[in-house]
């Protein structure tokens, strides 16, 4: 086993000394405090708050509704190498309501947000955790349609760094990051975490026991992330997290999440910093997620081809 065992401490090399501030944070534009890193490591999460500012917020809210509407009017589950759109059918009132419900890798073909993928506050927030040689494993949308059924059972994402020998150290190099789009409240489904979940078990990825963790909802520990839009929350590939239903009637709940590791501990994803200078997406896509993605390069409805296109994480 090549984790890290229950409360040992990871060794990160950019997050400085215990009692001394880790040097990426000293920077007065800085939005990652050391009291962020922090709770990031004592409690698997930690949330930096008004990062993006409202313009910022409505461009991507606008990006996130172009995608929105080329969901719909695909109205099925559709992919093109590493960029897939998830659409779900409901039925309601007898009626069939279409639901699209997340989305990969709209980076490759959206200047907006492949911008905010790179943005140089991102990379300030994830310098102290894993440095500044990064790849990019994660870019995906989610969306809560108010009164959907959309739901994302507690989990840890742990689960989907697949295959496990491709994502070394997974504890102390991985980081997922979420951008509030929308206002995140408990009834609109904001995302739960349980602080501490992350040294509940040893750091075990191929402890399939630690994947899928619907009991962890009577967990004393359990909180709503309550964001607000423009605030960024980060969450350890280890950290019980998950959520509940949008019961509004109106309130979407939109979160641009991307996830991050350490370049040298992962043979999968796209370079996202290289010694701390963007990468932007060109060329031969990646392999990520989609194993076929240097065998089939043209895009299709998952259900033609018996596809089970399952939304990850
Ligand atoms: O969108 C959500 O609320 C859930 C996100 C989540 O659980 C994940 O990305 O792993």
């Amino acid at each position: 086993m090549s984790e890290t065992s229950t409360r040992d401490t990871p060794v990160r090399e950019s997050a400085g000394q215990p009692g001394e501030p880790p040097d990426s944070t000293d920077h007065p534009c800085n939005p990652m405090t050391r009291k962020h890193v922090e709770q990031y490591w004592e409690e698997g999460y930690t949330i930096v708050r008004e990062v993006f500012s409202p313009h910022e917020i409505e461009q991507l809210s606008t990006a996130c509704d172009r995608w929105k509407f080329v969901g719909q009017l695909l109205g099925r589950t559709w992919r093109r190498q590493n960029t897939v759109i998830w659409v779900d059918r409901e039925e309601k009132e007898s009626e069939v309501d279409t639901i699209v419900r997340g989305m990969q890798w709209p980076s490759y073909h959206d200047a907006v947000m492949d911008h905010y993928r790179t943005d140089p506050r991102l990379l300030m927030i994830l310098e102290p955790l894993i440095g500044n040689n990064i790849k990019q494993v994660i870019n995906q949308l989610h969306w809560k349609k108010p009164g959907s059924r959309v739901t994302w059972p507690l989990h840890r994402d742990v689960r989907s760094r697949q295959p496990v020998e491709d994502f070394r150290d997974l504890y102390p190099s991985w980081v997922q990051t979420g951008i509030a789009i929308d206002p995140h409240r408990s009834e609109n489904g904001a995302m739960k975490v349980v602080p501490g979940s992350h040294l509940d078990f040893a750091h075990d990825p191929r402890n399939k026991s630690l994947y899928n963790v619907p009991h962890y909802e009577d967990d004393p520990r359990i909180r709503d992330m309550v964001l607000n839009p423009g605030d960024v929350a980060l969450w350890n590939a280890y950290t019980v997290h998950g959520g509940g239903y949008n019961t509004t009637e109106f309130q979407d709940r939109r979160l641009f999440i991307n996830g991050f590791v350490k370049a040298d501990k992962c043979d999968r994803g796209e370079w996202a910093w290289r010694d701390g200078r963007t990468c932007h997406l060109h060329g031969k896509q990646a392999l990520i997620q989609f194993d076929e993605v240097d065998t089939i390069a043209e895009a299709f409805y998952a259900g033609d081809r018996n596809r089970r296109e399952t939304i990850t994480d």
